[in-house]
C-alpha cells in the first residue's frame, strides 16, 4: 500500500457551503495554524452529488473544488444513517430536508424519520462523516468518522444544525442539539473524521 500523501501547503480550502459544518471544521482545524479559506472565498461550484456512498460524494466535491481553485481542498459528505430504515436518510440527509425550491426544513426531515419509524422499537442510528482531501493534480486521500447513538422524539435543543436535536449519542444525557460546540466536538462524527485525516496527512 502506498503511503498517504502529506499536506505541505500553507492554505487549505474547506469546500463546504454548509455553515454549520464550516463552523465545526474551522474549530477542529484551528490547531493546525494554517490559513483556512472557504467555498465563498473562491465562489466554488456546488456539484450534483451523484455518487452512492459518503466517500464517493466527498471525493466528488473535493475534486470539483480543487479543479476550480487550484488549491488543496477538503470536502465533507455526511449524514444520519438510521438502522431500522436501512441506513436512510444517509447520503440523502440534505435532500430529505429540501423542498422543490431548494429550501431546507430539518424539522420536517426529522418528523419524516419519526413517522417512518412508527411501530419500530429499534432506534439505533449513526452520524457518518466522510472527508476527502484533494490536491490540484487530482490526488485524493479519504477517511470516514462515526458517532453512534439513537434517534429520539421529540427533538431537543437549539444548538448545532441539521438533525442534531434528534440525535442522542450513546452514553450521553444530552442530544447534539443540547450540547455546546466543545461538548459535541469531543464526540462527533466530524471530529472523529478530522482526527483521522490529521493523523493520515497532517501529522
Ligand atoms: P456541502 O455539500 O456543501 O458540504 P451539504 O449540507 O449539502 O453541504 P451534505 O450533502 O453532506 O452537505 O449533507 C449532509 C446533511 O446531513 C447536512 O445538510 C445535515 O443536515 C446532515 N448532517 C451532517 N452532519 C451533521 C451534523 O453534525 N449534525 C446534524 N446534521 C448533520
Amino acid at each position: 500500500m502506498q503511503k498517504p500523501r502529506k499536506f505541505e501547503g500553507k492554505t487549505l480550502v474547506v469546500a463546504t457551503h454548509n455553515k454549520g459544518k464550516m463552523r465545526e471544521l474551522r474549530e477542529y482545524l484551528a490547531p493546525l495554524g494554517i490559513e483556512l479559506k472557504s467555498a465563498d472565498d473562491y465562489n466554488l461550484p456546488e456539484p450534483e452529488e451523484t455518487e452512492t456512498t459518503y466517500i464517493g460524494n466527498a471525493v466528488l466535491k473535493a475534486k470539483a473544488a480543487a479543479e476550480a481553485c487550484g488549491q488543496i481542498c477538503l470536502a465533507d459528505d455526511s449524514g444520519l444513517s438510521v438502522d431500522a430504515l436501512n441506513g436512510d436518510p444517509g447520503i440523502y440527509s440534505a435532500r430529505w430536508a429540501q423542498d422543490a425550491d431548494g429550501n431546507r426544513d430539518f424539522l420536517k426531515a426529522m418528523a419524516l424519520i419519526h413517522q417512518k419509524l412508527a411501530g419500530q422499537d429499534n432506534r439505533k442510528a449513526k452520524f457518518v462523516c466522510a472527508i476527502a482531501l484533494c490536491w490540484p493534480d487530482g490526488h485524493v486521500e479519504t477517511v470516514e468518522g462515526y458517532a453512534h447513538g439513537q434517534v429520539i422524539w421529540p427533538p431537543r435543543g437549539p444548538e448545532g444544525f441539521g438533525y442534531d436535536p434528534m440525535f442522542l449519542p450513546d452514553g450521553q444525557q444530552k442530544t447534539f442539539g443540547e450540547m455546546n460546540g466543545d461538548e459535541k466536538g469531543a464526540i462527533s462524527h466530524r471530529r472523529n473524521a478530522i482526527e483521522k485525516i490529521l493523523d493520515k496527512c497532517f501529522r
